[in-house]
This record gives C-alpha cells, sequence and structure tokens, in this order.
C-alpha cells in the first residue's frame, strides 16, 4: 500500500513548503478509508443506537456493537462489556476517576500518578482526591526520563487506593514498563489505570497481558475521527462502580423514587454516543492491523533512531527525554531559544510541531524549562521530512542565537 496516498491533507503546501506534518502526538491524519465511513454512516445509515425499531437504528446499532467487538480484540479484553465508548481519553480519565474515587476514595487515602503524567492523568484525580480528603503521591523520575521504580515501591502503602500512569509519556516518549508497575501495585492489592493514549497507535497493547484494570485511549491519535474514546475496565471492578453520567441507554428503571442501572458497559455510556466516529474508530483499527502494529512500530523506531541522530548536527540543540525504550517522540530545545520562536519559523517552512508544555506542566517544571519544541512522528512519515526538518533547524539556529 502507498501510505502517503491514502492521506490526501498531507499533499498540501504551506506559505509556499510542502507540508511536513510533525505532530501526530497532538492528533494524527485520517486516512481515506476512515474518511468513506465518516461519509457512508452519514448518508447511509445515520441513526440513533440501541432505541429505534426501525432498519437504520437496527443498521447502525450492529456496527456500533461490531466496534465494540473490534476494540475488545485490538486490545486483548476478555469480554466486549469491558469496553466503554467515551470521547476520548480525558473523558475515559474523568470517568474513572469519578465513579472509582466516589466508590473507593476516603480521608487520608492516596492516589499515585507519575510525574510524567498529562494534565488529563493529574486534574481528575486532583478533583476526586478535594471531594474526598484524599491526596496524590507522585513517582519522581530521572534526568532520562526514566520512572524511578524503587521510589514507585516506597510510595505504596496502606493507604493507596489506585495508580495512574501513562503507558507513553507524550512529552518525552518514554515507554514506561506498565507490566511491571501493574505487578508491584496489585503486589499490594492496589488496581491500576494506564493512560494508552500516545502508546496505541505505536505498539501492539494486550491489556490482559499488562494486567492493568483500566485502559484509555483516544480515536484520534491513532488515524480515528475525534470525538471517540474508550474505556476498557475489567469486568470485576467495573460492576462495582457507580455510574459516572446520569441519562438516556444508562438505566434499567426509572421512577421517580428509584433508579435501577442498566448492564455493562451501558451503565457508563449515557446518552446518545458519537455513532459516526465509533465506526470510524473501526476503520482506523482496519487501517493498523493491515499495516500490522510491528511494521508500525518497526518504521517509526528507525525514523526516530534516524531523527534523534540527525539532530545532534544542529548546533546547541539538546533533547529532552533519553530513555532507552522511546516512541516517535523527540521533544528539544535550542541553545536559551523559546520554543514558541523556533515553532512559528518551523511552521514558515511549512514544518508543524508542537511547543510549549504539551500539557505536562509538572515535566516542565522538573527540568526547569518553560517548554519545548516537540516532533512526533506517525506511520506516513518519512527520511527526507526529517532531513527538511533538520535543514530548516540549522537555518534559523543563527536567527535564534
Ligand atoms: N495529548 C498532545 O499533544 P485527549 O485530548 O482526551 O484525546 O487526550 C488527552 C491525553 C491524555 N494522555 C496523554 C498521554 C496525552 O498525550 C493526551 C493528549 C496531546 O500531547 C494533546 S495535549
Amino acid at each position: 500500500m502507498d501510505i502517503r496516498s491514502q492521506f490526501p491533507i498531507l499533499e498540501q503546501q504551506v506559505y509556499g513548503h510542502p507540508l511536513v506534518y510533525f505532530d501526530n502526538a497532538a492528533t494524527t491524519q485520517k486516512p481515506l478509508s476512515v474518511i468513506e465511513t465518516l461519509r457512508r454512516y452519514y448518508t447511509t445509515i445515520n441513526s440513533n443506537i440501541h432505541r429505534g425499531a426501525h432498519f437504520l437504528a437496527a443498521k447502525a446499532t450492529d456496527e456500533y456493537e461490531q466496534t465494540r467487538r473490534t476494540v475488545q480484540h485490538f486490545i486483548g479484553a476478555r469480554h466486549s462489556h469491558e469496553i466503554v465508548f467515551t470521547r476520548g481519553t480525558t473523558e475515559s480519565i474523568n470517568l474513572v476517576a469519578s465513579s472509582f474515587g466516589e466508590r473507593y476514595l476516603g480521608e487520608g487515602d492516596e492516589v499515585v500518578v507519575s510525574g510524567m503524567e498529562h494534565h488529563s492523568n493529574i486534574v481528575p484525580w486532583q478533583l476526586a482526591c478535594g471531594r474526598k480528603g484524599a491526596r496524590l503521591r507522585v513517582i519522581p523520575f530521572g534526568d532520562d526520563g526514566v520512572l524511578d521504580l524503587e521510589a514507585f515501591r516506597s510510595l505504596l502503602n496502606e493507604h493507596t487506593r489506585i495508580v495512574a500512569v501513562t503507558h507513553v509519556s507524550n512529552t518525552l516518549g518514554t515507554v514506561n514498563p506498565v507490566r511491571e508497575i501493574v505487578d508491584i501495585a496489585h503486589s499490594r492489592g492496589v488496581p491500576v489505570l494506564v493512560d494508552g493514549a500516545q502508546a496505541i497507535s505505536h505498539m501492539a497493547v494486550d491489556v490482559q497481558a499488562i494486567g492493568c484494570d483500566f485502559y484509555c485511549f483516544s480515536g484520534h491519535k491513532m488515524y480515528g475521527p475525534m470525538g471517540v474514546g474508550v474505556m476498557y475496565g475489567r469486568e470485576e471492578i467495573l460492576e462495582e462502580l457507580p455510574p459516572y453520567q446520569g441519562g438516556g441507554e444508562m438505566i434499567k428503571d426509572v421512577s421517580f423514587e428509584v433508579t435501577t442501572y442498566n448492564e455493562l458497559p451501558f451503565k457508563f455510556e449515557a446518552g446518545t454516543p458519537s455513532v459516526g466516529d465509533v465506526l470510524g474508530l473501526d476503520t482506523a483499527i482496519g487501517f493498523m492491523q493491515d499495516l500490522g502494529l510491528d511494521n508500525i512500530a518497526s518504521h517509526e523506531r528507525e525514523l526516530t533512531e534516524y531523527a534523534t541522530r540527525r539532530l545532534m548536527e544542529v548546533d546547541g540543540l539538546r533533547v529532552y527525554g533519553t530513555a532507552p525504550m522511546k516512541t516517535s517522540v523527540l521533544s528539544f530545545l535550542i541553545g536559551s531559544s523559546h520554543p514558541y520562536d523556533v515553532g512559528t519559523l518551523l511552521d514558515k517552512l511549512g514544518i508543524a510541531v508542537r511547543t510549549g508544555h504539551h500539557c505536562t506542566q509538572p515535566v516542565m517544571t522538573r527540568y526547569g524549562i518553560p517548554g519545548t519544541v516537540r516532533a512526533s512522528f506517525a506511520i506516513y512519515n518519512t527520511k527526507d521530512e526529517v532531513d527538511c526538518l533538520v535543514n530548516a533547524l540549522q537555518r534559523i539556529a543563527p536567527m535564534l542565537a
């Protein structure tokens, strides 16, 4: 398959230069097959699901539930009802923090997160802790961006109620040893949520092999549409949690005196979901499976190694995040220049990178920097594009001095 031809958005010029899209950790571009699924959904079967007694409703419901099974197999879940559709990682984590917090957190309890979490895996827990008089404990990491597992062990105690860690850091690219983290936490009887937002499109994920209790991710970072995400939760633990939101679909019976809740996964899917986007997610998973997750990983590894080597040719460039296990994220600064200046100059040369704190302000505080320039790669990126970035940086570096 000619991969780039599947992504017409990449063919355009920006400010007179061919677009180089290196902001894939923020969102990936969408292949034609996903765009076609959205078109087909809205032109042929658009309907509300689980409710109507008519042909379109049945068809939309079938495809929606088929996607749940696709996701189940994609991440190796035991049951399809362990897959809950949300709007994205942020909503998935808020769901868990809110429901789990409501059920299990109390005065003096502790929630362990890591120092490299996205704000989406900090703030929902802070809110939950605030409601219950619990507190956050933080796993530190070294200068290379590797979590300190000894410190993690020593943070666990009889007050720890849950551990919430990212599988891959969106800023440093570190792949965390989630299997080991789960083993350590489980040996103390503590459940684990893994934020998979930056892992899901870069490696094969098997939630049973990881052993985690929750795994959260977004469709739009894995070649799928915006507006859909997944919260995987182990059946036994989901059964015990109260609903997150109230509304249609999540109930069995409602009266003004008492309401009983629907079975899994519907208990956690109140209201009309983004059906077309869910179907687009099915197509996006098919796109990745056709390419092969291992092939995606090896292409991106080669590109990241190449880019890391070539970036070192730029005078004064420092990379943040040098863990031995990394995905295709490269955060850097040049001399004393501000990341926004670098990003703006690159943009004028057609190169899209992200600049700033990347919603990980504690990471920036850890390094004592205002932010970084971040280039992040996907399956359609090429070494020529990396060369283009390096040439551009060499061209602008004197302007930054
Ligand atoms: N990171 C980035 O540019 P949402 O916005 O819900 O799809 O994903 C939130 C989120 C949660 N965890 C991690 C590790 C993430 O990287 C993100 C999103 C984007 O790095 C946007 S800030």
